[in-house]
């Protein structure tokens, strides 16, 4: 047995296509280059085999009865997200092959094959799958949670699951006199193990273009445990939209659980975004008004120059980051901000919540300052509608 021979050292890829002939030609091919091919002429048993082993790359026809090259593809994204995936076509010119790339096939090659180049493809194909490997341990090794899917099928994939298991979690906020329940901001959550927090989840929206889709799931869920009798009482929904959502020609959608509701609805939009880019934005805040919703501005403070929005929004509702809660009984300057902004709020018949309370120092400080509403894991933490108040 010579070096090449040495099962050991060969690299193990998959090849399935329907056709036998080319596939044993290239397992061939790709033994004499030094890699251990395993064969299959059928996409069912092939995925069996990738789930089980341990392959470097995987090159697949497109074209094939039963199962093609596309959902090859996406069966083996939903839980492989690096494993690079060659496909194999007949025709350069049709449309799959283009989509497979973007759906993030590492390459497509056409028959004939160049033999130099499918080979070559492999070997980088290889080289890009074990730095896949190596930067997401270096993320995990950092603190960093799941990369997540390097290509957009793979993401697509996560997506769909996480918006599958997302649920709405609900975090109190009282009043800042006698602790009463004023209302719960709806945050949404997911099970997702790829995308298992908001920002992700948002950031995943936005790679997909699917922040429309995001944002109709929550505004439908999202009022489910208000209105008759279901615990809720007559506290206010505090909703989060996205600046996008704004621009959502379903944001206004008549007949919706949201809307039968909506002068219990306060519609929370971030400082922290310009509304400049939006189009239509200002048009879409005012038909939300007509219909009977409330307007918050939140994260007022966190660091974006913006009054400007502000002004152009004329809030009902003003919530202070938690940026400028934290430590507020320590922080004069921090205490002369959210006096302003009391005093300010207090002349243009706005409420003001303070975000974000860990301490009751922090809590009783605001109070003094003259804060109407309080936030914050001190008071509850988000949760099942509805958790319960600490005061
Ligand atoms: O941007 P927005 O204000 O909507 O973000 C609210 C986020 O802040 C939620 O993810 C929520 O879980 C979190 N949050 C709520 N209360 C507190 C708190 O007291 N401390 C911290 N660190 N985070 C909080
Ligand atoms: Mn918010």
């Amino acid at each position: 047995m010579n070096e090449t021979d040495n099962t050991e050292s060969r690299i193990p890829i998959v090849l399935i296509d329907d056709d036998e002939e080319l596939g044993r030609s290239l397992v061939r091919l790709l033994r004499h280059e030094g890699f251990a091919p395993d064969f299959f002429a059928d996409g069912e048993t092939a995925l069996q085999a990738i789930a089980a082993g341990n392959y470097q790359v995987i090159l697949s026809d497109i074209a094939m009865p039963h199962i093609d090259g596309i959902e090859m593809m996406r069966r083996v994204r939903q839980y492989d997200f690096d494993i690079p995936i060659i496909l194999l076509t007949g025709e350069p010119t049709i449309d799959s092959a283009k989509k497979a790339i973007e759906l993030g096939a590492y390459r497509y090659l056409t028959k004939p094959f160049d033999r130099e180049e499918l080979v070559s493809t492999v070997r980088s194909a290889v080289f890009v799958h074990r730095m896949a490997k190596i930067k997401r341990e270096a993320a995990e090794l950092q603190g960093q949670a799941h990369h997540g899917p390097s290509d957009l099928l793979g993401l697509n994939i996560a997506f769909e699951a996480a918006l599958a298991t997302l649920w709405m979690a609900y975090q109190p906020i009282v009043r800042g006199g006698d602790g009463s329940v004023f209302a719960y901001e709806a945050l949404m959550r997911t099970e997702s193990k790829t995308l298992p927090h908001p920002g992700a989840m948002l950031s995943a929206a936005e790679s997909l273009g699917r922040l429309d889709d995001l944002g109709r799931h929550i505004r439908k869920i999202a009022p489910g445990p208000f209105g008759n009798g279901n615990g809720g009482g007559d506290a206010l929904l505090f909703l989060n939209l996205h600046p996008r959502d704004l621009a959502d020609p379903l944001l206004l959608e008549t007949g919706t659980a949201l809307g039968a509701i909506a002068d219990q609805v306060v519609m929370e939009i971030t400082e922290r975004a310009s509304l400049d880019k939006i189009p239509g934005a200002l048009d879409a805040i005012r038909q939300l008004r007509e219909r009977g919703f409330r307007i918050a501005v939140d994260d007022l403070g966190s660091g974006y120059a913006g009054l400007t929005s502000f002004a152009m929004l004329e809030p009902d509702v003003v919530k202070i980051d938690m940026a400028l809660v934290r430590d507020v009984d320590k922080n004069t300057t921090k205490q002369k901000l959210v006096h302003s902004v009391v005093e300010l709020s207090r002349d243009m018949g706005i409420s003001v919540v303070a975000e974000g309370i860990e301490t009751p120092a922090e809590r009783d400080r605001c109070v003094e300052l003259g804060v109407d509403l309080l936030q914050g894991y001190l008071i509850g933490r988000p949760g099942p509608a509805f958790p319960r108040v600490n005061w």
